[in-house]
């Protein structure tokens, strides 16, 4: 039976209602942080997204970067920034409206329920509108009738109405716009939940680690530190379900709708909830998933500063860490081309300009790595594209990331994830030999490690096991990010991995590794869409920390048993002589193999014992 402790805990009291019907408005933000405006007002404040204040004043100052000792971030000076928005997301079908939502209003204690309709807005069952603004809110539009042509009613249109028409406008001024919506969330985000505790594989509770047990020694070393999971914020906390053909289907209690950043604390405060209640240490995050992208990069550094800040605290408190952090460049429209593979030379200084910030904010949250997923850096065709400058321009771009990292005292390592493609028809980063040979070609082996992801080596054609084996015999093991993909499908599905013979062949890995510390297995893997329960982000953790246990506990079996170790070493021992010696120490030269062939005729092959091996796996599992 599943322990549920609402009864026992105090009640929650909530500011917000629930929304009654979920919100159209954002699709899957897996990637995505931005669900609004980068201004977006406080939802009982329909003054703030026409006045367009910026929310922090020109004059503030940017602060020195940090020195050896992580200090907070550095807000940075103003760029070019235009303030567009992304512009990924697909349209919502007409059947998925109209929806309704309740949203408390600015005074009023109690919330309104209401739905837009064509060019009404429908308010506790009555019209108050047939005189809609339509805008063209793209992406951001509450709902509307030409989705398609991203003209519809912004959400903050809609609310504005709502303000006028229950005369709570002025209760609401934009200069107050916090304190309009000052009330926090009260209690906990996940009352029903209890930590998370191992019960061994007996237990039918699904909110309990059958095979995680942190504590655990094995092959030396504990669970926990074999592993260092981590949660990745952007698919726990920012992924919505939606995808290229459906409205989002996930809708946590404590999200209110906005992109704004006392919802981004607000969320915060949910992620150390729920890797305190999974027992889990580390957390990683790209910059504009924890906080809302601002008009100016200005707005957008202040943005994240108030974020990290919050995120500080509650690391402290909760002995947390970050696993790494990382810059999302592949978002903004800014980065159609690339980012430090732009054919934009100011897009190049963007990224720069970005990596540095969220490199100043991995280090003043302690994290131990800083990853560069080169989502857009890559090619949809060669006839318009100089590769050979492009990659001139990435080395350049990554030689500056490390002369920063140097510059501020950050310690972490440097990770590149590969990935063969999507969104690009090519990524540079192909794959762990690919960006191996990229790193050696420009001196830049020493400095960085890889990232290796399970559905993207699938997706380049080869195993998990394979990718990590490349990495690891090179020195370049740094991290996993732990997911899979779909046997029968074609593109990333980030599910969390639950095949227990995949898990041992990463464990085969690790184990042969040593470790990836300062590396850890960082879940970048999300809830299907179907699965729309809060718990369900539980069980989705628990059953990929579960497998990778699994995974370890049969190779510690296959370590002990000895059998899988001495097949290999059988099959290579003819080498283990004299003139295999001589040929692995590059002092056989083919006059001198030639001599030996004569001497020894044919050579006798033996079995490679395939089956044999799959049969020794086998019973370790
Ligand atoms: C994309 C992906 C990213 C990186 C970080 O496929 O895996 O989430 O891990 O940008
Ligand atoms: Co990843």
């Amino acid at each position: 039976m599943r322990k549920k402790t609402i009864a026992k805990r105090p009640p929650r009291k909530k500011v917000y209602k629930l929304p009654t019907k979920p919100s159209t408005r954002s699709q899957d933000r897996t990637f995505t942080p931005s669900s609004s405006p980068p201004t977006s007002p406080p939802r009982c404040d329909p003054m703030a997204q026409t006045k367009n204040t910026p929310r922090y004043p020109a004059s503030a100052k940017p602060t020195p970067p940090p020195k050896t000792t992580p200090s907070k971030p550095s807000s940075l000076k103003p760029g070019s920034s235009k303030g567009k928005r992304p512009a990924v997301e697909e349209p919502v079908p007409e059947t998925a409206k109209p929806k309704s939502m309740s949203v408390p209003v600015c005074s009023q204690s109690g919330s309104v329920h209401f739905y837009v309709k064509g060019r009404d807005i429908i308010l506790n069952n009555e019209t108050i509108s047939d005189s809609l603004k339509y805008t063209d809110v793209g992406l951001y539009a509450y709902t509307s009738v030409k989705w398609d042509e991203g003209v519809g009613i912004s959400y903050h249109d809609a609310l504005a109405h709502i303000c006028e028409h229950i005369g709570q406008s002025q209760t609401c001024p934009a200069e107050n716009a916090n304190k309009c919506d000052d009330s926090e969330w009260e209690g906990e985000f996940f009352p029903a939940i209890n930590k998370i505790k191992y019960e061994g594989p007996s237990s039918k509770n699904p909110l309990s680690f059958k095979w995680y047990n942190a504590e655990e020694e094995i092959l030396g070393k504990k669970m926990k530190d074999w592993f260092r999971f981590s949660v990745a914020f952007w698919h726990t906390f920012r992924g919505t379900g939606a995808d290229p053909f459906g409205a989002p289907t996930k809708h946590w209690p404590w999200e209110d709708g906005t992109n704004s950043v006392k919802m981004a604390k607000r969320r915060m405060r949910a992620n150390f909830e729920f890797i305190n209640k999974l027992g889990i240490d580390l957390w990683c995050f790209h910059d504009r998933d924890i906080a809302p992208d601002g008009e100016s990069l200005e707005e957008a550094n202040a943005n994240l500063d108030e974020v990290v800040a919050l995120a500080k605290e509650l690391q402290t408190q909760g002995k947390k860490k970050v696993l790494w952090g990382t810059a999302q460049l592949f978002m903004h429209p800014r980065y159609m081309h690339g980012a430090a593979t732009s054919s934009e030379l100011g897009v190049y200084a963007y990224a720069a300009t970005q990596v540095k910030k969220a490199m100043e904010a991995t280090h003043y949250l302690g994290g131990e790595n800083f990853v560069f997923w080169g989502g857009r850096e890559g090619y949809q065709s060669l006839l318009n594209t100089d590769m050979e400058r492009e990659l001139n321009h990435l080395a350049r771009f990554f030689e500056a990331a490390v002369a920063y990292k140097k510059k501020i005292g950050f310690n972490g390592t440097l990770l590149i994830e590969p990935k063969p493609q999507e969104p690009t028809k090519h990524q540079y980063d192909w794959d762990a030999a690919t960006t191996s040979n990229f790193l050696r070609k420009y001196g830049l082996i020493g400095e960085f490690k890889l990232n290796i992801e399970c559905n993207h080596a699938t997706l380049s054609g080869h195993s998990c096991h394979h990718e990590l084996e490349t990495a690891r015999i090179s020195g370049l093991l740094g991290n996993i990010d732990a997911n899979t993909g779909d046997p029968q499908v074609g593109w990333d599905t980030d599910q969390f991995l639950v095949d227990i013979q995949e898990a041992t062949m990463i464990m085969l890995s690790v184990v042969r590794n040593g470790g990836i510390a300062p590396g850890g297995f960082n879940f970048d893997a999300k809830l299907r869409r179907e699965s729309t329960d809060v718990e369900d982000l539980f069980i989705a953790h628990i059953i990929g920390m579960d497998t990778m246990a699994r995974g370890l506990k049969n190779v510690a079996k296959l370590v002990e048993d000895g059998a899988l170790a001495e097949l290999v070493r059988k099959r290579y021992q003819s080498f283990d002589t004299e003139i295999g010696a001589q040929i692995e120490a590059g002092k056989a030269d083919f006059d001198f193999l030639e001599k030996k062939v004569k001497e020894w005729g044919e050579p006798k092959v033996a079995s490679a014992k395939q089956e044999l091996a799959e049969m020794i796996l086998q019973s370790a599992l």
